[in-house]
């Protein structure tokens, strides 16, 4: 018994002094290697050869280690300036772990109070009051450009942490270029956000929290319009109706039998919709939240939904979900001032739209914002920033490129150009370099419509 276990542990000893010999050996063999490969005296045989025989009577996890080594090697002979850093310092973008910049803090928020429901915010019931007050105040802030022109405020956002996905941070840049593009020439103004203003509301409830706060920071903007970031503008030249929602405080996309008598999931869409400014706003906040904190209150919530409402699958509380539960339950309360719109796609889903491009341009034109020429086109299930969509990763980028194409080659033409095709990045010129180039703006009104124009009253 005991000779075995002296036995093994001699040879436990060997194999280790072997291993180290091995390693030692190694490295020199490397550093030859090394060394040739930078001096260049390929002509004693490839370093690769040598290299790929080393490697071979090692197994994977050394591998890795020996590219490593090999790679710090390198960049210290090949570059001296750096040659006095540690070894973080790489030039190389694709070696750099981000989490060096951006640190995640513990969040130190105390948890909710169970016993006390959750708010946003203080409570506040003179709204209406103090915004008119200030309107009154600033005269050279208007919430009204015109009779039917309100000031708008587009909001928009994303995580504030980069993609979980290598791409996804490109197509976040298309969507927000697309949004900038529309909000220039219908003067409204952008915010984009990328904070998360509360840590229980996290995901697709971060928006009220947010909302809240740009109402009460604005009171000269008279509708702030929501827009998902997986939303883009397919109708550059559509303006939104103003007039027709001039006794209404919300408008989404979606049909009132749907939501009232069928309470179904996806009877209305929160994606992109337009909520007037003012004391109504704050109080539906109040009422839309309650199902939002993460943790148990969204997952109970969530339950309460599915059960509730119409081909909802089983998952966590929702914000859509939760509106289409808020009003089906308290139309009394909301549903005159609720304005449900399906005349054109203020919100549109991508499934029904996007194989149809290349027929809308052959047959229709901007600026009817319905199914001829979808004013948003709202990638919904796609998840282009995170790593797991509901949807096939092609076919959602595919449709993304055609549908922000699709919107980009009105401003192109604006400008003189068009995309070569709905699925090609190369841009050709349409018309010719004119010598009167103020004349060709005149005859293309798209920067200038009558509805953009602000009155400046003088002095
Ligand atoms: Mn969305």
């Amino acid at each position: 018994m005991i000779g075995k276990c002296l036995g093994a542990q001699r040879c436990r000893k060997i194999h280790r002094t072997l291993r180290r010999c091995k390693v030692t050996v190694f490295c020199f063999v490397l550093t030859v290697v090394v060394l040739r490969g930078t001096i260049g005296a390929g002509k004693f045989g490839t370093p690769e050869q040598d290299f790929v025989e080393i490697r071979d009577h090692f197994y994977f996890r050394r591998r890795a280690e020996t590219h490593r080594v090999l790679e710090e090697v390198q960049t210290t002979s090949s570059d001296n300036e750096v040659a006095s850093g540690t070894n973080s310092e790489t030039n190389n973008y694709n070696d750099f772990e981000l989490n060096k910049v951006l640190v995640d803090e513990e969040s130190d928020d105390s948890k909710l109070d169970p016993d006390k429901p959750y708010s946003l915010g203080p409570k506040i019931s003179d709204w209406d009051k103090q915004r008119s007050q200030w309107l009154k105040e600033n005269p050279d802030y208007p919430n009204f450009n015109a009779p039917n022109k309100p000031r708008v405020l587009l909001v928009t956002g994303s995580s504030p942490k980069p993609c979980e996905n290598p791409v996804g941070d490109h197509y976040l840049l298309k969507s927000t270029k697309n949004k900038i593009d529309y909000c220039r020439l219908h003067g409204i103004e952008i915010f984009y956000n990328m904070a998360l203003l509360d840590a229980e509301m996290a995901g697709f409830w971060a928006k009220l929290p947010l909302i809240r706060t740009l109402l009460l920071s604005h009171p000269e903007v008279e509708f702030l319009w929501w827009m998902d970031s997986d939303a883009m503008f397919t109708d550059m030249a559509f303006e939104i109706p103003w007039e027709r929602y001039k006794d209404s405080n919300l408008v989404m996309h979606g049909w009132n039998e749907r939501v009232y008598d069928q309470k179904n999931w996806i009877g209305l869409n929160t994606g992109s919709f337009l909520l007037r400014n003012g004391q109504w706003a704050l109080d539906l906040l109040d009422a839309w939240a309650p199902m939002g904190p993460k943790g148990k209150i969204r997952d109970e919530a969530g339950k309460v939904l599915t059960r509730e409402l119409k081909n909802r699958p089983v998952f966590e509380a929702d914000d859509q979900s939760a509106m289409v539960y808020l009003l089906a339950t308290q139309r009394e309360q909301w549903g005159d001032k609720v304005y449900l719109e399906h005349a054109y796609y203020l919100h549109g889903y991508w499934g029904l739209l996007v194989d149809r491009h290349e027929e809308m341009i052959e047959t229709y034109h901007p600026g009817l914002g319905d199914h001829r020429w979808p004013l948003v086109t709202h990638f919904v299930g796609c998840k282009p920033c995170g790593k797991l969509g509901n949807y096939p990763v092609e076919r959602c980028l595919k449709q993304m490129d055609r549908a922000f194409n699709f919107g980009d080659n009105q401003i192109l033409q604006i400008y003189g150009f068009t995309q070569k095709s709905l699925v090609s990045r190369r841009v050709k010129k349409v018309r010719n370099e004119s010598r009167n180039p103020i004349e060709v703006k005149d005859v293309l009104r798209s920067l200038y419509p009558a509805f953009k124009a602000v009155k400046v009253s003088s002095s």
